[in-house]
């Protein structure tokens, strides 16, 4: 009897150690935009490049994928009604719904920290009020944020050349972007309290700032080595270091949840592929490898 009793507790502690061992081996999942199926679908594969899975499957353009904090949601730009809007998977149900509604393109989204609001960009019409009235401005692409709820879009930047590729912090408090305001392309970080100021300061193209989760660097690419690299910047410091160092184009820079990688594009194998490092650049994985363009790549936050 007392033999049983204890050949069942070395049975149910070698399972529960088999499930711990499970849920650290959990493989984690990148979504990405890809042209293998002729056409611009949104796929999801594991961390290292396994279990590939169409999420889209349409014949209309899907791409620019982004995960939802908790995960559980992933946005995207969708041509499928006619007008390039956002649309949302539900990633249970795989069930999806458009978020914005016409008045010109609305694309490229950015969840809010709290997982409330989406930022996008859009080019539709606006008014300025001014001393003679108001001023009427029809597509001049800048961001804009709605809530993910529905409801009215705010525009999130101010009314100077064309801004893209948003980015909140994980405060909520500021976003990066590019814009082309000082005529050439240049990051810039707009405060809570609405001033905007330009991180790069740099005459070559400087461009897709993504937050680093703690919210202390930012990643972007630029060609100012004379090709396209990946660059941190250190947002205390200012220190900017190119993290790729490559003479192929490397671009579309995404952090890890956890901050220790980074998700890239690369042509340096011929043809667009997306690349895993560590965030100081070593360790570089190639994930993808079919000839059509694989871009836009994501990292999915666990599941909360
Ligand atoms: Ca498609
Ligand atoms: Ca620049
Ligand atoms: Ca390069
Ligand atoms: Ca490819």
């Amino acid at each position: 009897m007392k033999r049983s009793i204890f050949l069942r507790i070395i049975l149910l502690l070698s399972m529960l150690l088999l499930s711990a061992c499970n849920v650290q081996k959990e493989k984690g999942q990148i979504a990405f935009e890809t042209y293998r199926d002729g056409n611009a679908e949104v796929y999801l594969m594991d961390e290292d490049g396994g279990n590939l899975v169409n999420l889209t499957k349409n014949p209309a353009y899907d791409g620019m994928p982004a995960w939802s904090p908790n995960g559980k949601l992933l946005a995207f730009t969708s041509e499928r009604d006619g007008n390039p809007d956002v649309h949302i998977i539900d990633m249970e149900s795989g069930e999806i719904n458009r978020l914005t509604n016409g008045g010109g393109f609305n694309v490229d989204p950015a969840w809010s920290p709290d997982g409330s609001k989406m930022l996008f960009l859009s080019n539709r019409t606006y008014y300025i009020p001014g001393k003679g009235g108001t001023t009427e401005v029809t597509a001049n692409p800048k961001l804009w944020s709605m809530d993910v709820e529905g409801g009215k879009a705010k525009r999130m930047t101010s009314e100077l050349g064309l801004d893209m590729y948003g980015d909140w912090s994980p405060d909520g408090d500021r976003i990066v972007f590019m814009s082309t305001r000082d005529g050439d392309e240049e990051i810039y970080m707009r405060h809570a309290s609405g001033d905007e100021e330009n991180l790069t300061k740099n005459p070559a193209r400087d461009t897709n700032p993504v937050f680093s989760p703690d919210g202390k660097k930012v990643a972007f690419m630029s060609d100012r080595d004379g090709n396209l690299e990946i660059y941190v910047m250190d947002l205390d410091t200012g220190e900017v270091s190119n993290i790729t160092n490559n003479p192929a184009d490397d671009g579309d820079p995404a952090w890890s949840p956890d901050g220790k990688k980074i998700l890239f594009i690369s042509d340096r194998d011929g043809n667009t592929e997306i690349y895993v490092m560590d965030a100081n650049g070593s360790n570089v994985k190639r994930l993808t490898h079919n000839p059509a363009d694989d871009i836009h790549p994501q990292w999915r936050p666990p599941t909360k």
